[in-house]
């Protein structure tokens, strides 16, 4: 098995996708301007203590009003595509019914932007920003959600079908579910097991509505789903630590894959959702996607609680692990061999959509950022991707994450994870030595694939 350390010199197969990646809600601020309607985001990151430092998406990087500048800092990295989603609540107010206009012609603006700067869009129809409306009619709990959706992706395809190839259904299902409806980490921050697996199936039957929607409105459209994909490990190896694992890797890595490509659910989840289960239900969900979005940060632990209404609990990775700069694990054996999986277990190409190092960081005396430790994060993922790639796995591109400094979730601002550092009093942009890195790599590799 090759290591990542020999890999560099992997080639990677032609037409391999350099790309960077952002959200919605996470960049664009602008939330009450041209019509916009609230997410639950917005609702959720209003309520004392649930956001670091009362941090909210209300402005961000103010992507909504500074895009071009934004894209002309992809097009100084070179890369070939940009991932980003739509703010389902900036294009239906309501969730539902009539479409904003003034929405619509701000994603307009942006892809004409960046295919005028020869850069690919890759849309992601849903990042966790719900419309607040569609919330307070039970949100992922109501069964009708999976047409509301289908009607929102239908829209979205008819209006930028013609210019946009690349769609994604979710991002992360498995976390937005499991952190919502498992350990209210997330919106609607609830812990009722049953809300869990209901809220589970129907973003199950909204991605397969989505997908013929979708396919329906742009016949050339090249569909698939962002998948977080990362071992689920037990903090000690024992039977009930194992035990505990193997319950969170069907939450996390298999509970949204397996039902959308293969059909069926794992086995514990597939008791737990029987009840929730019509009748042509999984023939419903089950549509073959022509990619594999795969995000991936660092292996996840499990252990046993018994108290735990899942029966499992979230642990910390062991203490003598290698850490990035915020404390997440680094393991790029673990990527390799996650890459190699997906491969035979799915047979789909794979792009990696989300990978990258978030550090607490701010510009030295110079004004520079000199972010080392994110260099050499995604030059050893890079090396674990070839050597997966020489290994047999079917990948065809990768994605920073991200773009930009920008809201991380319960983390506010604190955790920053661009390429770009920003500075948010000023909203200025300052390019870190990691994307002059990745710039210079993309730069070698489109030198070596014309050889
Ligand atoms: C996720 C989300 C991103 C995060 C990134 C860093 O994976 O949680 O897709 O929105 O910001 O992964 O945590």
């Amino acid at each position: 098995m090759p290591t990542w350390n020999d890999a560099p010199a992997q080639a990677l197969p032609r037409g391999f996708v350099w790309g960077v990646s952002t959200s919605s809600y996470q960049i664009e601020g602008a939330v009450q301007a041209d019509g916009r309607g609230p997410s639950v985001w917005d609702s959720y990151s209003r309520v004392p203590g649930h956001i670091a430092n009362g941090d909210t998406g209300d402005v961000a990087c103010d992507h909504y009003h500074r895009y071009a500048e934004d894209i002309a800092l992809m097009r100084g990295l070179g890369v070939g595509a940009y991932r980003f989603s739509v703010a389902w609540p900036r294009v239906l107010p309501a969730g539902t019914g009539v479409a904003n206009e003034a929405g619509l012609v701000f994603y307009d603006r942006l892809i004409d932007g960046l295919l005028a700067a020869g850069i690919d869009p890759w849309l992601c129809l849903y990042h966790w920003d719900l419309p607040q409306a569609l919330q307070d009619r039970g949100g992922w709990l109501n069964r009708d959600i999976a047409g509301w959706f289908a009607d929102y992706a239908g829209l979205i395809a008819r209006r930028f079908g013609d210019r946009v190839r690349r769609f994604a259904t979710f991002n992360e299902p498995s976390v937005f579910t499991l952190f919502g409806y498992g350990f209210a980490w997330h919106p609607p921050g609830t812990t009722e097991p049953a809300d869990l697996w209901k809220a589970i199936h129907h973003v199950n039957l909204a991605h397969g509505a989505g997908v013929d929607a979708l396919r329906q409105a742009a016949p050339a459209a090249s569909v698939g789903a962002i998948h977080n994909v990362q071992p689920a490990r037990p903090v000690q190896q024992t039977a009930a630590d194992e035990a505990a694992a193997t319950l969170l890797d069907e939450y996390w890595n298999k509970a949204f894959p397996e039902a959308q490509i293969l059909g069926h659910y794992p086995p514990a989840l597939s008791r737990a959702i029987e009840p929730f289960i019509q009748s042509g239900d999984m023939a419903r969900i089950c549509r073959q996607p022509d990619w594999f979005g795969v995000n991936h940060y660092s292996p996840i632990y499990a252990r046993a609680d018994p108290a735990a209404r899942l029966g499992f609990a979230w642990a910390d990775s062991p203490p003598d692990v290698p850490r990035s700069p915020i404390g997440w694990q680094l393991d790029p054996a673990a990527f390799r061999d996650t890459l190699i999986d997906v491969h035979r277990r799915y047979r789909l190409p794979i792009y990696v959509l989300e990978n990258g190092a978030g550090a607490v960081e701010k510009p030295d005396a110079s004004g520079e950022v000199n972010d080392r430790e994110r260099i050499d994060y995604l030059a050893t993922y890079t090396g674990a991707l070839r050597a997966a790639v020489a290994a047999g796995a079917d990948v065809r591109g990768y994605f920073v994450w991200s773009l930009l400094d920008n809201f991380e979730w319960g983390a506010g601002y604190a955790n920053r994870f661009g390429l770009v550092y920003v500075d948010y009093p000023t909203q200025r942009r300052i390019p870190k030595a990691s994307a002059r890195w990745y710039a210079e790599m993309i730069r070698a590799e489109k030198a070596r694939a014309t050889r």
